[in-house]
């Protein structure tokens, strides 16, 4: 293995999580390179289940180094709620292995109530944030007002940098009709966190250049999907982070010459979370099937999922953004008892027939999907472990996607467990 990038192909919620800890075995240093606690990455172990929202899915492996990259935006009360989680679950979670960027902008409690505020009080369709304060930090980050984890090691230019948020944070709550922060407010809430959170703070690009140096490879873990991306995603209703393979570089800090291998995880169906257009959503009981056979919740929010058959051109837009050299291709196990199968080769949009999505705004929401069908499966495929004992359509349905997309599937995933897990 080289350098690998884990990214989400769809909306997010493939399964990345699992993907990354599979991969880790092969790498030194796991990087979280964008988002922050809106993300939650479900690990399956010894049929335990244990959910990360931002500390790197590459923990749960003793010796690895887990960072967290400049890209991303951290509440550190989020993350040392999580670091005690896996504390008392047995998991090293020291300093010494679990680093933050001291580049890495930081969630204040003024961010979350904003998210809150304006989702409640915005005109029109709602983005359906997860009301974490991602958006938000991200403004101040881009205004070049935000507070970085190397901050904190300097009370007074915290205590000026809050004081001069408040102002303007301020007036928006009262505008919204929310309660207005204090400094010493916010300084006491952030106080007690800063103290536990600054061993952790460390030069993290100087991390990752060890790690090449000595020949190690590094692993980037990528959050929410592509189509959720700032840039490249349906935008207004995406996440405020670059998605895409290519900020793996920039949101961890090292070349995008690093960048080795790439890994689109793939689920073998659609689901979003939040507001936005989704052309093969099924609001039926198909739709409900993949709820309930997929566990189709939000493992942040615990929001129900969308669910639709699988959009080819919505990856085919991934493939072309991310470059990947593999797909993994996950939650293949939940079409199974389906009769048939769709799949979403192109969209007919105004008296076209697109292979790309349209990059007009609502334009998406207009396109009608073109379907092909394949034959369903009804055997349990959860101990699948090579091809050869997959039933012959859930082969034809992955050679098919692999056909569509240009890309090999070289991982398939038949189960929410590390071991179910088809390795080609
Ligand atoms: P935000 O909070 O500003 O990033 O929300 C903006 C949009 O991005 C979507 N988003 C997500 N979509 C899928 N999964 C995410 N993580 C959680 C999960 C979501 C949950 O793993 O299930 O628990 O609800 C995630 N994070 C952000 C969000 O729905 C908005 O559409
Ligand atoms: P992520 O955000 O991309 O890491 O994905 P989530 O953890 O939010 O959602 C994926 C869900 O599917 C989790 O509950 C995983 O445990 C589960 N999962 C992952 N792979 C598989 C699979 O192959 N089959 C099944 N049934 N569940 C899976
Ligand atoms: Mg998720």
């Amino acid at each position: 293995m080289s350098n690998t990038v884990v990214m989400g192909a769809q909306w997010g919620d493939e399964g990345k999580g699992k993907i990354v800890d599979i991969l880790t075995e092969q790498a030194q240093a796991i990087v979280r390179f964008q988002g922050g606690n809106n993300a939650g990455h479900t690990l399956v172990v010894e049929g335990k289940k244990i959910i990360l929202h931002l500390i790197p899915s590459g923990i749960l492996h003793p010796g690895k180094i887990c960072c967290i990259g400049n890209g991303v935006v951290l509440d550190p009360e989020v993350f040392l709620r999580e670091v005690d989680t896996l504390r008392e679950k047995g998991v090293d979670a020291s300093p010494e292995r679990l680093l933050i960027s001291k580049r890495t902008h930081l969630i204040m409690p003024y961010h979350r109530a904003l998210d809150t505020a304006r989702e409640v009080h915005k005109e029109g369709a709602k983005i359906g944030t997860t009301g974490r304060g991602i958006g938000p930090c991200y403004e101040d980050k881009m205004a070049r007002v935000g507070i970085r984890a190397a901050d904190l090691a300097d009370e007074a230019l915290v205590r000026e940098k809050i004081a001069a948020a408040l102002v303007e944070k301020n007036a928006l709550f009262r505008l919204y009709g929310v309660a207005e922060m204090t400094v010493d407010e916010v300084m006491a809430w952030l106080a007690p966190l800063s103290a536990r959170i600054a061993p952790h703070v460390q030069d993290v690009p100087a991390v990752i250049e060890g790690c090449l140096t000595s020949g190690r490879n590094v692993l980037f873990e990528g959050a929410q999907g592509t189509h959720l991306d700032i840039d490249h995603g349906t935008y207004p209703f995406v996440t405020s982070s670059n998605t895409v393979s290519g900020n793996a570089a920039a949101g961890s800090g090292c070349a995008p010459g690093v960048l080795g291998q790439v890994v689109a995880v793939v689920k073998a169906y659609t689901t979003r979370v939040g507001s936005g257009p989704f052309p093969t959503e099924q609001m039926d009981a198909c739709g409900d099937y993949l709820v309930e056979r997929g566990a189709e919740f939000g493992s942040t929010t615990g929001r129900r999922r969308r669910c639709g058959w699988l959009d080819a051109v919505i990856l085919r837009e991934s493939v072309r953004l991310n470059g990947p050299t593999g797909l993994a291709l996950t939650k293949l196990d939940v079409l199974t008892g389906l009769p048939e199968l769709k799949i979403c080769t192109a969209y007919e949009y105004k008296g076209q027939t697109l292979s790309y999505p349209p990059q007009e705004q609502d334009a998406l929401a207009g396109v009608t999907p073109v379907y092909e069908t394949l034959p369903g499966w009804s055997e349990d495929i959860t101990a699948a472990r090579s091809m050869d004992e997959l039933p012959a359509a859930a082969r034809a349905y992955i050679e098919r996607i692999e056909e569509l997309l240009g890309v090999p599937a070289s991982i398939v995933s038949v189960g929410p467990g590390r071991e179910q897990t088809i390795l080609r």
